[in-house]
């Protein structure tokens, strides 16, 4: 192994590194590493993205589990924290443990996009979604 490789570990639930598994062997990667080095490259470059100012809308979707923590305390202070853009959002609860929260962004390109990276970012979210489009 290269000295400029560097090695660390993840740790990740079993049933989520089994769907993992199977689904990289299908798009036919070799190993885990592989697969992790292509989702790594492709996170940053939609991070460098991030210097547009085009005005843009969008809408995110999150699923997490309430009696995570602080969990929701949290998605509360960011969404303040970011009102300028955020418009609207809604809160369904989708059974005993989980919640979806629906939030709808209108501002510059990057700053929505650093908002929701932040939103889907917190600790405990299950999923995250970000669909963003352009007015003009
Ligand atoms: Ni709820």
């Amino acid at each position: 192994m290269s000295s400029k490789v560097t090695r660390f570990g993840v740790s990740i639930e079993k049933e989520l590194a089994e769907k993992f598994d199977s689904h990289i062997e299908q798009e036919g990667y070799g190993n885990r590493s592989e697969a992790i080095r292509d989702l790594i490259r492709e996170h940053l470059s939609i991070e460098q993205l991030g210097t547009d100012r085009t005005p843009a809308v969008a809408s995110m979707s999150l699923i997490y589990d309430h009696h995570h923590r602080e969990l929701p305390d949290m998605l509360n202070t960011l969404q303040h924290e970011y009102q300028q853009i955020i418009v609207s959002s809604l809160h369904v609860h989708v059974d005993h443990d989980n919640c979806m929260e629906v939030v709808i962004f209108k501002g510059p390109n990057c700053w929505i996009k650093k908002a929701a990276n932040r939103l889907m970012a917190t600790r405990g979210v299950k999923h995250g979604k970000l669909t963003m489009t352009t007015v003009s």
